[in-house]
């Protein structure tokens, strides 16, 4: 390749400036609902970054703690455990769902009932090592079967 390449790119960036902070687009945010004494529940989303970059943490005053997990199969058992970091690829939607990955909230503070907001703020790396929060909110949805996997 020609020496041309990197300055093309050097120049992109440059035009970019203004607006380069770190993009992240967060759709379809819910939270299953718990019965009452449920100390732990999980939290889903779409999440688009448009530089890309990687989820790192998440928080919300409702829980005590609060990871990013993932289910994987061991053996012939979904077991589920928290990953330091998430991947979103550029202008790729990623999909935190039941059975996949997602927000664990634990040590929660309160029932998480129907109809109710929780906020969330996520914070997501860009590729250049910033850090960008994002406040999301989630409503609650009651869906029978509490979230009740093993960790
Ligand atoms: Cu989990």
């Amino acid at each position: 390749m020609t020496r041309r390449y990197p300055t093309l790119i050097a120049a992109a960036l440059a035009l970019s400036a203004p607006w380069a902070l770190a993009q992240t687009i967060v759709k379809d945010a819910w939270v299953r609902g718990t019965v009452a004494e449920q100390k732990a529940t999980g939290a889903f989303m779409s999440i688009t970054s448009t530089q890309g970059g990687k989820l790192v943490a998440v928080s919300t005053p409702v829980a005590g703690v609060a990871e990013i997990h993932e289910m994987a199969m061991s053996g012939n058992v979904m077991k589920m455990h928290a990953i330091p970091g998430l991947a979103l690829p550029a202008g790729q939607p990623v999909k935190l769902e039941p059975g996949g990955y997602h927000l664990m909230l634990m040590d929660l503070k309160q029932q998480m009932k129907e109809g109710e907001v929780v906020p969330l703020t996520l914070v997501v790396e860009g590729k250049d090592g910033k850090r960008e929060s994002i406040d999301v909110k989630a409503s609650v949805k009651a869906l029978g079967a509490p979230h009740s996997m093993k960790h």
